[in-house]
């Protein structure tokens, strides 16, 4: 489309233990072209914060932290560096972003006007900490607000009612219940604070040099949206805190256009005044960079947290209370389930053994499917689904010591809980796409498509978060132009890697198939609801010989 030749958009994932970006190039009407991918791990580039895996020291395994100084270094040390290695400065159309979903920044009212005065000859973070009415953001691994939980539930009708006006139950880490600790316990603190931000709405405000609106996909992680109205809910805020609507920022379309990059960006970097799209949160740019804008299919990010979704038009609230419904940045719905126990239990698991990923791959490969009916309960960290507020690792028939065995056992049980607590979606799952960090692994990618039954697709980018972000920036981009472009148009360049297909094997979906009753079973006793099936399955095995 004349005008609207190579422009470049820029997407930019901050997600719990880094930030990255991925640029991509669109000629006319596309389709895109990835032209740069580039990551700034926090632990390893901003040591002086003392994270690990993105995390501040942990007072105990409920509380989880994160520093909104370190999120604001770590943007003023990535956008220099993107210059040259792939972005063109001169042809940068616009922004966007995607962010670890429910954390919370809390800002003070000089905030409002210093956003757009900071000061481009000094970094960012320094100038960005006395704004900040509360040092340290809450984040989606914190499960210390049960009370709040209960009180907000309790006060809204009940959890059915808060599900299906909001798209869940109360959760630990939603940004309700954490507000409402917030304020309880530093009344003080609440009082000083005069914006209350998402991630995804900080970190869009810094670059556009003012408060920034939520966007539908990112406010449903809070408990406080009406999920059918993409408004806040009334009673929901009466519920959590007082006085709360007028700290929060408004909600807006997923594709508004905030602002442009404010004149810190453009002097201190050497940037244009390049638009910037609403942020969301890194499960619904996910669902643009995996390309799924149609029902029928589902992703799964193998992260720091593993998540399951799929679009919904449709919201269809779980009545099981284990998934949440989020609005999606394509104006519909998205069913998710989330696991807290993804990636850190996988490494727990390697490290324990003194093994790499090629020796986690290598044991894989040379293990039977069903792992001889030897079952690991992974919740090494409080889990999301099932709710496990304190950490317990179980095992039956597995010994601590077999390494091979508890290889197999973490990634396994993994599998198995990802399909069975995703159920409620209703989706006939034949086709998944797999993302995120841990998905460059294929064998772990196979144990999927066995466990599911599904031909597994994987991705040439791990970083879709923030590919999504990028796309997204170019859909809003595009309707602001006049040109609107339907998102199969958007996401048209999003391909599976062609080399890379894995379809279940019959013989080892067969065992899976078997195993799944067992392996609830075995979730059931660890939760305290069930009798041990330790006997049902050395039956099972001793049936087969261990084997099919
Ligand atoms: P997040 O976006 O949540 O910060 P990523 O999607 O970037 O996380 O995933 C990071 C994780 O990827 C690491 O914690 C690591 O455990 C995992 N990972 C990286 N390479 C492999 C591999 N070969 N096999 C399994 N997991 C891997
Ligand atoms: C989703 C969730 C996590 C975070 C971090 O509900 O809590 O997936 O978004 O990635």
């Amino acid at each position: 489309m004349a005008g609207r030749a190579g422009r470049q958009y820029l997407g930019l994932d901050a997600s719990t233990q880094s930030l990255s970006a991925v640029v991509v190039d669109v000629a006319g009407d596309g389709p895109a072209k990835v032209v740069l991918e580039s990551s700034l791990n926090f632990d390893e580039a901003l040591p002086h914060y003392g994270t690990r895996h993105g995390v501040l020291p942990r007072a105990d395994s409920a509380s989880a932290t994160s520093s909104p100084l370190m999120w604001a270094e770590a943007l003023d040390r990535l956008m220099p560096s993107l210059a040259g290695a792939g972005l063109n400065p001169g042809r940068l159309a616009a922004i966007s972003g995607s962010a670890q979903q429910h954390g919370s920044v809390y800002l003070n009212a000089r905030a409002t006007g210093a956003l757009a005065r900071f000061d481009p000859s000094q970094p960012l973070a320094p100038q960005l900490a006395p704004l900040l009415s509360r040092s340290v953001a809450p984040i989606w691994m914190d499960t210390s607000t049960s009370v709040q939980c209960a009180s907000i539930t309790s006060a809204v009708g009940g959890a059915a009612a808060l599900a299906s006006r909001t798209g869940s139950r109360a959760f630990e880490r939603f940004t309700g219940p954490q507000i409402r600790k917030f304020a309880t316990e530093d009344p003080g603190g609440y009082a000083a604070t005069d914006r209350i931000h998402l991630v995804s709405s900080f970190m869009a405000s810094l670059l556009a040099g003012g408060h920034a609106p939520l966007e539908p996909g990112d406010a449903s992680g809070t408990n406080l949206m009406d999920l059918r109205e993409r408004q806040w809910w009334d009673a929901a805020l009466d519920a959590t805190a007082p006085g709360l609507e007028a700290k929060l920022p408004p909600i807006a379309a997923s594709w508004t256009i905030v602002g442009r990059l404010s004149p810190y960006w453009q002097a201190r970097h050497g940037l244009p005044a390049a638009k910037i799209a609403a942020w969301s949160g890194d499960n619904p740019c996910t669902l643009i960079g995996v390309g799924l804008v149609r029902e029928g299919r589902v992703a799964i990010s193998l992260g720091t947290s593993d998540t399951v979704f799929g679009l919904m038009k449709d919201p269809h609230v779980d009545r099981s209370g284990t998934g949440h419904v989020f609005g999606s940045p394509t104006g519909d719905y998205m069913g998710l389930t989330c696991f807290s126990n993804g990636s850190l239990a996988r490494e727990r698991i390697r490290d324990a053994f003194g093994l790499s990923w090629p020796d986690v791959s290598r044991i894989l490969r040379s293990t039977p499917p069903g792992n001889d009916r030897r079952v690991l309960i992974p919740w090494f960290e409080p889990e999301i689904t099932p709710p496990v507020l304190i950490p317990c690792v179980h095992r039956y028939r597995l010994s601590p010591d077999d390494a091979a065995g508890n290889v197999r056992g973490v990634i396994e049980a993994q599998m198995m809980a990802r399909a069975i607590h995703s159920r409620w979606m209703g989706i006939e799952i034949d086709t998944i796409h797999a993302t995120g960090g841990a998905a460059v692994n294929l064998e772990i990618l196979r144990v999927m498509a066995d466990v599911f039954g599904a031909a597994v697709h994987h991705f040439p980018t791990t970083n879709s978060a923030a590919l999504g972000a990028a796309l997204r920036a170019w859909h809003a981009d595009a309707l602001d132009e006049g040109h609107p472009l339907p998102w199969e148009a958007v996401t048209s360049a999003v391909r599976p890697d062609s080399a890379v297909r894995i379809a279940p094997d019959p013989n080892a979906r067969a065992i899976y198939r078997r195993l799944l009753p067992l392996y609830a079973a075995c979730e059931a006793h660890a939760l305290g609801r069930g009798p041990d099936p330790t006997g049902a399955l050395r039956d099972a095995a001793e049936m087969t010989g261990g084997w099919e």
